[in-house]
């Protein structure tokens, strides 16, 4: 073999970015989470049920199942105010994220860890006389994340206001995305707003 030809099968081998894309492309244990997965899911990468319960590691995480323990992984919502998005998620995957509205100015949506308190799928505001779709509550100053208000004439809020923090400090979310923050969230869910 010429030198060349050796240089380059080295060159080849030792290319990082080959190395990355075998990695991920592999399920050394065949649990269908590919070994970088395992890494960031702190599982065995080749023992497809890592904790012995009988219910393999990529289940156990698709049913929100703890895969090192017993029971759920905690779901958490994590509210941006400077960049106007809601994520949610449970242990280290971050489901979805959405566009939302938050407070304005005077009205501003208080920082800080909260938890759903209670959950109403349609509120009604006696302070603005309109409803509140998918209502959780975060504090006990009124703060809460619904869908999109309307009024009894059915005039709805528009969709265009999100992005922008134009509420009285609720936590507004788009028709879709509200209903399924509402159904997957529970009493309890963490909230986290940040800055
Ligand atoms: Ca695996
Ligand atoms: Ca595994
Ligand atoms: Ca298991």
């Amino acid at each position: 073999m010429s030198r060349l030809l050796i240089l380059l099968l080295l060159i080849y081998l030792a290319t990082p970015t080959k190395l990355t894309a075998q990695t991920e492309n592999t399920d050394s244990d065949g649990d269908k989470l590919w070994d970088h997965e395992e890494v960031k899911w702190g599982t065995d990468p080749h023992n497809p049920d890592s904790d012995g319960d009988g219910y393999k590691d990529k289940v156990e995480i698709i049913n929100g199942y703890d895969p090192l323990g017993s029971g759920r992984l905690p779901k958490w919502i994590r509210i941006d105010l400077s960049e106007q998005s809601l994520s949610y998620g449970y242990g280290p995957k971050a489901v979805d994220t959405f566009i939302v509205s938050t407070g304005k100015r005077g009205f501003k949506t208080p920082t800080g860890e909260f938890s759903v308190l209670y959950k109403h799928e349609k509120k009604w505001s006696a302070t603005y006389k309109l409803w509140m779709p998918y209502w959780m509550s975060f504090t006990y100053q009124g703060h809460g994340i619904h869908e999109l208000p309307y009024w009894p004439n059915g005039y709805r809020e528009g969709a265009n206001h999100l992005g922008i923090p134009v509420s009285h400090g609720c936590v507004r979310l788009g028709i879709g995305p509200a209903q399924k923050l509402y159904d997957w969230a529970e009493a309890g869910t963490k909230i986290v707003v940040m800055e």
